[in-house]
Formats: C-alpha cells, structure tokens, sequence
C-alpha cells in the first residue's frame, strides 16, 4: 500500500460561516471568504493497510479516538470501492483548539492525503466538497491564498473556490490572548446559535451581502472596504452569538484590550482591522508596511504573544512512499 503525507494550511475567515442549514452534509447558511496562512499547517499522513482491523489515528505522536475520523474516511472508501481501514498520523503546527480553526488544516490535509492514499486523483473542487464534511471550515483551505466557499444547495454545489489575490501585501498578526483549549466547540455552540439567537436571521441576510461586498472590494484592492468587512462580519457573529440562549462569548477581558489597540491604531491612520473566530485570540488584518508599528503598539500588552504571517499556500502532498 502507499503512505501519503499532505500538508495544509489553517485559514481565518475575513467573512465568517456561522451555522449549518444541513448538519450532516455541512452545508451553511452562507458564502464565506477566508485568507489560508502560510505559519500554521497541519501534516497527515495516511496509509489504508488490509491487515488493520480498524482505523487508527495519532495526533503529534499520541492515540487519539477514531469516532470522528472513520465516518470521513468512509467516505474516502466508499469513493475508492475499498475496504481497508487506515493509520493516520497527524502533525499539528497550529495552536490546537484556541480559535485558530486547527480542525480546517486537519480535515483539507485528511482530505487530499487520504484520497491520494486510497487511489483518487480528485480536483480541487471535489477535495474542498470532501473535506467539508470534515469540517466547515475545512472546505476553503483546500486553496492557498483567498477563498470563496459558496454555500450552495446541496452536496454538489457547496464547496470552496480560488478568488484572485488583491494587488496588496497582505499580513495577518495573531494575537494569543489565550492558547489553551475553548470551553465550548464551535460545532455545539453554532447550532445552538441557528437554534436560539434570535439575531440568527439577521446575521444570515447581512452576512451574504458582505460576501459579495468583499469579492467586489477585492477585486478593486480596497483595503479599507476589505478590512471594515472583515471587522463587522466578526463583530456581527459575535453579537448574534452573544443573544442565543444561555448566552454566551469566547471573548475575555484581554480580548477587548486588544481589539482597543486596535481600534487607537486605527484612530491614528493605522490600516489595521480585528476579526476573533471560536475563541478569545484576536487576528489583526493589515498590510506588511504596517506591521512593525501594531507590533509596537501590541507590545506593552502582549509582548511574546504575537504571531505575525502572510498568505499561505494551498494544500500539497509533501511525500509519500511505497510499501
Ligand atoms: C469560520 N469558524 O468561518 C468560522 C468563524 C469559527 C468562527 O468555521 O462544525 O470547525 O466543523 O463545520 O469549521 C469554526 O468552525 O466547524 C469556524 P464545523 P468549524 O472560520
């Protein structure tokens, strides 16, 4: 059998998916964009072996359970018309579970490694289809740089696509408010989101404008439009995340302490603009000429807890060998 090792990247949502219309496909209730980083990434390496009596996974070297991983690469077999159970073995370089989405590296990386293992030469439209039912956030860093997931109708027509990269130098500043696990995952809160908030519709309606919006600012290299979206889009997920019932925040104190330095950055003609996913972290969007003087201004705060990266290449197989 063959062993192939894929890499992916993490990617933030500059307009954020919030909820799922169909929880079992993972289709949401709206289009998203997101940039993929190029510090954060995730290694997997898969091979499907006829003398494994079920499927087994690591994380960084350690067993973990297999409850969420054999319903995907089931679907990888049924697609291949095989059989054998399969040894994965994932390497993690993002911040697991503070908010920086490790779960859409894993699922693109699990995607193409374990397609590619089991026979498949899938286009990458097919690859953010399967990877999305991994996760949803998955589905667009199947792509390097900017990508578009459509939230379609149905399997078929819900996937991620390449939009073209602005005329800009991008950068992205991740400030690590709080690198330890959240206390809620963002699967459990978003339904109770879609099912309680009565915000939630509001948010679905405003949201799929900015969509739009921000493909049409991109292609104009408008970064005061690109930033100011991807600030509300972020600040709308979380007020209608706020209202659901019990309510609830992944914000903390030093949350808003850094979204403040932003915001002063910004009063002194700073293009800097703050998004926070599903967690307290804050990601700050700029341009690479700015980055020493928010570097500056985060320093008193949040000295050896900033991240600073860029756009970030698609997912590649790195390696794979026979055996
Ligand atoms: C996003 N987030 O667009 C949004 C913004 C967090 C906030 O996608 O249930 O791990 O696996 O589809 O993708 C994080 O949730 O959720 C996420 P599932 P996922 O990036």
């Amino acid at each position: 059998m063959t062993a192939i090792t894929a890499r992916a990247h993490t990617n933030i949502a500059l307009i954020k998916y919030w909820g799922k219309k169909d929880p079992q496909l993972i289709l949401p209730y709206t289009d998203s964009v997101s940039l993929t980083l190029n510090d954060f990434y995730t290694d997997t390496t898969v091979e499907f072996d006829d003398a494994l009596t079920a499927d087994t996974f690591s994380l960084d070297g350690a067993a973990q359970p297999t409850k969420k991983i054999t319903p995907f690469l089931d679907l990888v077999r049924q697609r291949a018309e095989i059989t054998a159970f399969a040894h994965v073995d994932s390497v993690n370089h993002v911040p697991t579970a503070a908010g920086l989405a490790s779960s859409a590296s894993a699922y693109a990386a699990l995607a193409l490694a374990a397609s590619r293992a089991a026979g498949l030469q899938l286009n990458e439209i097919a690859l953010s289809r399967l990877a999305r039912r991994g996760s949803g956030s998955a589905t667009r860093s199947i792509y390097g740089g900017l990508s578009i997931w459509h939230r379609g109708d149905d399997d078929a027509t819900s996937f991620a696509e390449s939009l073209p990269m602005p005329d800009l130098d991008l950068a992205m500043l991740v400030v690590l408010v709080d690198a330890g696990p959240k206390p809620i995952s963002s699967r459990n809160l978003m339904a109770n989101t879609v099912a309680t908030s009565p915000y939630y519709p509001a948010w679905v309606t405003h949201n799929q404008k900015a969509a739009q919006q921000m493909v049409s600012a991109l292609s104009a290299n408008d970064f005061a439009t690109i930033g100011h979206l991807t600030e509300q889009s972020s600040m709308q997920m979380h007020a209608t995340i706020l209202a659901s019932d019990p309510a609830f925040t992944y914000w903390t104190p030093e949350t808003l302490k850094a979204w403040a330095i932003v915001k002063q950055l910004r009063a002194n003609g700073i293009p800097a603009y703050a998004t926070m996913d599903a967690g307290p972290n804050v990601k700050i969007l700029t341009l690479s000429d700015y980055v020493p003087q928010i570097l500056q201004a985060l320093q008193p705060d949040f000295a050896d807890r900033v991240l600073t990266t860029m756009p970030g290449p698609a997912a590649q197989v790195i390696g794979g060998t026979h055996v």
